[in-house]
């Protein structure tokens, strides 16, 4: 979701900035599970090792930008409520830099290492592209300032090309050639401060890659205008030595009525069809993938057996709400299926949990980011735990290794390296009759995992 849709921030005429944005709260400490001061962690504690490792480094948690600090948290029945004193709700640089200081002071206080953003959340868009170029220069100084200061990093970098008017029917996607050529312009500049901060990887959310009706459609043009920017973007990133990561993200519909990337599957086979797979990795958010259909878990699997899986949007949606809701993940059975898959595949290399995630607009508050980020590291910590301990009991691993065991050894171990054919599969059947069967034992294995949880 993206926040920048005409409403402006409520509560901005409290006057000039004091020295700092959040005053009355200091920096967040783990104080265990018995602790009901609701500003402290209960489970995170930063530096404790889970399997030998830092929660943080299995974690590495990221502030979204764009959700943190831009969102106003409207829906299409009101508009932003969300009070953010310290931002005066205009498009001037100076606003800019101010709002990149009370992010930093944000991030250290609850004691995040990472953030995201995309280039026009950070700094406006003005008229020209060399002016908004300009504007995100000056917002980019502070923001490596900041970086120097608190030791605080970027996980990933990329360009919005989906809020201004130009991209309404696309960006790669569009039918228009000058919107491609400005699009690639954007995504040029945001590659470029991404590298500049040091940004451990980029992401491509097609924001409006898909359609609305076919009718008026080239799908097979459009595909292919998407790979050509994403080449481009290869070139470029060789050309000036960027050696982040880069990532592409699915999500199914919304805006667009259909998008490309729909979900990892979808994803791994445009990569695949157009000779990308070895330049992306997919970032995989839980909204996304309950929209598509799909569990996180299931998208996680997908992209781990491709080796593609790259990096998290933690979130979550409403059961009761068909559309990308953008909630903080509270659900620690949906953290620990995160954290086993994120274990199973060795941790995030480039990658981390960036939450993704918003404020009700009920909880308009600025203490109300830092809730709902710690009820966030919380139920990951939690869920890191648990899935730790999982792995270590092993009983589950044992019974998916047993499952398969047929394969191990014999006619099996023939399939599986090709060095049998139907005629010897049809002998094998002929002298050896039914084969015998084992249970596949789901119910014993939800009691399984409820005894971690
Ligand atoms: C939109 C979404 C985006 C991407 C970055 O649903 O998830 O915020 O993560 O463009
Ligand atoms: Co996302």
């Amino acid at each position: 979701m993206f926040p920048l849709d005409g409403h402006c921030l409520a509560g901005n005429d409290h006057g000039p900035m004091s020295s700092e944005a959040f005053p009355e709260i200091q920096k967040i400490q783990y104080e265990g599970p018995s602790s009901k001061n609701p500003l402290s962690f209960k489970h995170y504690n930063a530096d404790e090792e889970v399997g030998g490792k830092a929660m943080k480094e299995h974690m590495r948690f990221s502030v979204a930008y764009w959700h943190a600090m831009r969102n106003p948290l409207a829906d299409p029945f009101g508009g932003g409520t969300a009070q953010r004193p310290w931002d005066d709700g205009s498009d001037s640089v100076e606003n800019a830099q101010n709002r990149a200081r009370v992010a930093f002071e944000f991030m250290e206080k609850l004691g995040v290492e990472y953030y995201c953003f995309h280039d026009r959340d950070v700094a406006p868009e003005l008229n020209t592209l060399e002016e908004s170029n300009v504007a995100l220069d000056a917002v980019v100084d502070v923001l490596a300032e900041e970086q120097e200061r608190t030791g605080i990093k970027l996980l990933w970098g990329t360009a919005c090309l989906f809020a201004h008017f130009r991209y309404n029917q696309g960006a790669a996607t569009s039918p228009n050639a000058d919107v491609f050529a400005y699009a690639a312009a954007q995504v040029k500049k945001a590659m470029e401060v991404t590298h500049r901060l040091g940004g451990t990887g980029y992401t491509f959310w097609g924001g409006r890659e898909g359609y609305s009706t076919l009718w008026n459609t080239d799908l097979k043009r459009e595909l292919d205008h998407l790979a050509r920017l994403l080449h481009m973007a290869v070139d470029h990133k060789k050309k000036i030595g960027f050696e982040g990561q880069f990532y592409i993200e699915p999500k199914p519909r919304e805006p667009s009525t259909h998008q490309y990337d729909s979900d990892a599957a979808a994803c791994l086979n445009f990569l695949r069809e157009h000779d990308l797979l070895d330049h992306l990795k997919l970032n995989l958010e839980t909204n996304h993938a309950t929209l598509a259909g799909h569990t996180m878990m299931h998208e996680m699997r997908v992209a781990a057996s491709a080796g593609a899986l790259g990096s998290v949007d933690a979130n979550t949606g409403d059961e009761l709400i068909g559309w990308d809701t953008d909630q903080f993940p509270t659900d620690i059975y949906l953290t620990t299926q995160i954290m086993l898959e994120i274990l199973e595949v060795g941790g995030f290399t480039t990658g981390g949990l960036n939450f993704d995630a918003k404020c009700r607009r009920e909880s308009f508050e600025p203490v109300d980011l830092f809730h709902a980020h710690i009820g966030g590291m919380d139920a990951f910590a939690r869920g890191l735990k648990i899935a730790h301990a999982i792995r270590e009991d092993g009983r589950l691993s044992d019974f998916v290794n047993d499952r398969y065991s047929s394969y191990n050894s014999g006619i099996g171990a023939k399939i599986e390296s090709g060095d049998v054919g139907f005629e010897e599969l049809e002998a094998h059947v002929l002298a050896n009759g039914e084969p015998d069967l084992k249970s596949g034992r789901q119910e014993m294995l939800e009691n399984l995992i409820n005894e971690f949880i």
